[in-house]
Order: C-alpha cells, then sequence, then structure tokens
C-alpha cells in the first residue's frame, strides 16, 4: 500500500506517512478557517512532489484559486461556475449548466468530465480537489454516487479526492456528519478557535479517530505548524534574550529599563515551525507576562544557570505554569561552562524535564524546541475546550 504525504510532517506522522493512494478525503473547514488556501497549499505541496492535479471548482470563478497556486504546468480545472453566471470559461473543463437547475442532472455531468479529467491525466500520481461539495449537501443519494464512481476512478489513476467541505453547522454527534464520515476513507477537520484576538487553527483527524491535534497556519510557503506564543522566562542572566535571538529569524529585545520591563521578542519559522517566542524575567514580573501574554501561551521554557541553578524559583515557576495548564520544558544553560552541572542532575534536583543547552552557539536549542512542540501537542489543554 502506498502512502501519499500531506503537506505537515506531524500530519504523516500521525497517518504512518499519509493517506493511501487512490483514496478520498473529507477537509471539513470550520468557517474561521480559509478553505481555499488550504487547498493550495495542499496542492502547491503535491505539485512540488510531482503530481498532475486535477481541481474542480464550483462556488467562484477559477482565477481566484489560481491566485494562490503557484503553476499552471499540470494543474487543470474544472469550472463548475462560469455557466451559472452566463459566463465563458478560461479552462480546459467546463460543467455547461447551472447547478440550480438541477443538481442531479449538475453532478452526473460533474462525475463524467472529472472522471475525463482524470483519465487524461493516467500514469501519474495525482492529486484531486473538489472545491466545494457545499452545494450538494443534502442531496445524499446524488453526492454518495458522485463519491462511489469517482472512486474507481481515483484508484485506476492512483489519485487521492480532497473534497473540500465548509463547516456550515455539522455538529460533533450529527447524524449528517456521521453519513460524509461513512462515505470518505479519511476526515480531516480544520478547526478554528478564537483566542485573545487571534484565531488558531488546528487539525482534528476524526477519521481514523487521532487524539493528538495539529496546531497550523497558512503563510507564504505553505502550510506549517504554528504555535502562537511561547515564552522563555528564568531568572536575570539566565540567558533569556541569547536564547530568543538563537531561535529567531528576527529578534528585538527591550532591555533598556533593566530587568523590570525587559521583553524579548522573536519570529521562528523554520522546518515547517511556526511561532512566536518571548523573553521575559522569571521575578517579580512573571505574573504580569502570564497576565498579559494572555490565554494564549502555548509553552513555556525555563531556563536555569547550569553553574548556580536557582532550584527554588524553577519549581515555584513550573508549578504556577502546570496550574494554568501550559507544558514546560527546564533548559540548563551554559553547558559550555567547566563549571556546570550537568542536566541529569539538575533534572533529579528538580523532578522537571530538563535539557542540557548552550543558548549562545545554540548547542541543542533546535532540539529542545522540538520537544517542546512535542509536549505541547500531547498536552495542551486548548483542543479540548
Ligand atoms: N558562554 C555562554 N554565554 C551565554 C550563554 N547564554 C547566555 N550567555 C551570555 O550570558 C549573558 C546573559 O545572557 P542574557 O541572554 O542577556 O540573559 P537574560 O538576562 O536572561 O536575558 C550574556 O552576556 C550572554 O551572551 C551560554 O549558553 N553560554
Ligand atoms: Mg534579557
Amino acid at each position: 500500500m502506498t502512502k501519499v504525504s500531506l503537506p505537515l510532517e506531524k500530519l504523516n506522522t500521525l497517518l504512518d506517512g499519509g493517506v493511501e493512494d487512490g483514496s478520498n478525503v473529507l477537509i471539513l473547514a470550520d468557517l474561521v478557517v480559509d478553505k481555499m488556501k488550504f487547498g493550495s497549499s495542499l496542492v502547491n505541496y503535491r505539485h512540488e512532489q510531482d503530481d498532475n492535479v486535477v481541481y474542480f471548482i464550483n462556488n467562484k470563478l477559477p482565477r481566484y484559486a489560481r491566485d494562490y497556486i503557484k503553476t499552471d504546468d499540470n494543474v487543470s480545472f474544472i469550472d463548475g461556475f462560469s455557466a451559472t453566471i452566463n459566463k465563458e470559461t478560461e479552462e480546459d473543463y467546463q460543467i455547461d449548466m447551472k447547478i440550480s437547475e438541477s443538481t442531479s442532472d449538475y453532478i452526473e455531468a460533474s462525475v463524467a468530465t472529472v472522471k475525463q479529467a482524470l483519465e487524461d491525466n493516467e500514469g501519474y500520481g495525482s492529486t484531486f480537489v473538489l472545491d466545494s461539495i457545499d452545494s450538494w449537501v443534502g442531496h445524499w443519494d446524488a453526492m454518495e454516487s458522485f463519491i462511489d464512481e469517482i472512486s474507481g476512478t481515483l484508484e485506476d489513476t492512483n489519485t487521492v479526492g480532497y473534497y473540500l467541505l465548509p463547516n456550515l453547522g455539522f455538529e460533533e454527534d450529527d447524524a449528517n456528519f456521521e453519513k460524509l464520515t461513512e462515505m470518505f476513507d479519511y476526515v480531516l477537520h480544520l478547526k478554528g478557535l478564537e483566542r485573545s484576538g487571534i484565531t488558531l487553527k488546528f487539525i482534528h483527524v476524526r477519521k481514523p479517530d487521532i487524539e493528538t491535534k495539529v496546531p497550523f497556519d497558512i503563510t507564504a510557503s505553505g502550510l506549517v505548524m504554528y504555535v502562537p506564543k511561547i515564552l522563555v522566562t528564568g531568572p536575570y542572566n539566565s540567558g533569556k534574550s541569547t536564547a530568543v535571538e538563537t531561535l529567531s529569524e528576527t529578534s528585538v529585545s527591550v532591555d533598556r529599563l533593566g530587568t523590570t520591563v525587559a521583553l524579548d521578542h522573536g519570529k521562528v519559522e523554520r522546518h515547517g515551525l511556526k511561532a512566536d517566542i518571548f523573553g521575559t524575567p522569571g521575578q517579580k514580573r512573571f505574573d504580569w507576562a502570564l497576565n498579559f501574554l494572555g490565554e494564549s501561551i502555548f509553552g513555556c521554557f525555563v531556563m536555569v544557570d547550569s553553574r548556580n541553578p536557582d532550584y527554588e524559583r524553577a519549581r515555584e515557576m513550573h508549578r504556577e505554569l502546570e496550574a494554568k495548564g501550559i507544558p514546560s520544558l527546564v533548559l540548563a544553560n551554559f553547558q559550555n561552562k567547566d563549571d556546570a552541572l550537568p542536566p541529569e542532575t539538575i533534572e533529579e534536583e528538580l523532578g522537571i524535564e530538563t535539557r542540557g543547552v548552550d543558548a549562545l552557539n545554540g548547542d541543542n536549542m533546535d532540539e529542545s524546541l522540538d520537544r517542546l512542540f512535542e509536549k505541547i501537542l500531547s498536552e495542551h489543554s486548548w483542543y479540548y475546550t
């Protein structure tokens, strides 16, 4: 069985390499998530993996989707919309009728056109995207027969079919949702939550049912795993500003008022991860930072100076973080110094997971960030609220 990878590494890990070749995937998108951008990121990614793409768009003009798709090569559009507004199509394939006149005729014509387009691409691994099936919802029989008929062609042409659907009100235990779930091999639910003025987006794999959620964002370079805020805290001179600078592509440090108002900010974006990272002292102003940065702190590094760790304060900060449900990791900094205690000793003393790092040279910093992401994905409470 061949697996076809998706544009997020974490998703592939959860799905043992991706989705099965020839399968069909429902992408249910909450309204705060731009499903067309998601679909285009998927197309751009699969195209980079040498897929041919057939993109069937039936709720707006294809050029709106083209704006997000990086290439015209080997990307064919089926225009299911122009006829609805009496416009000539510019695409190779078209559904030459209005869905409003007869949904079942429209779907029948769609089956024939999709099959044709996929067969024209035969011999390649392909990607098929249908954006979107919302206008067919309720026409269950017609939709089911469309999906059934296309399934055979997907298998024959080594194509994965992705069906986009805005979440117009499917609740968790909705009978309609169950019906939909039965029709597809995979169901990816793109969820959105508003928190402290930002929208947190994450993928919940509902078929197969996987508990770990994958937070994501859509950037110019494609889909990335996205965690809005990571905090770096610890005593004065433990290396917080240095850590933020080392981890970030760009960073600023506001230090001029001494330890009271110090705040570092950097942006991390690399190997598929994106995060805003904030450094703030762990002394008196820690509560202030937790409140100021709000509920959307996803994870925290507690920095200690391995030459002289303040165990009491580190334990206290860990307790405060734990009480707020924020996953954290102790970074035992200055490991390059001769008199540094080994991370194992510090971990044992604290009873809290600890990694040894050298913030200045960056030793073990990337690995620690990956580990914190892991902890965030498996422990963070906001997925469940
Ligand atoms: N040798 C070494 N120096 C470090 C390391 N981390 C930080 N420093 C230095 O220690 C000093 C204090 O670090 P800084 O990041 O400003 O600490 P902060 O007060 O916690 O923000 C600076 O001079 C850094 O260059 C490290 O891992 N190794
Ligand atoms: Mg500093």
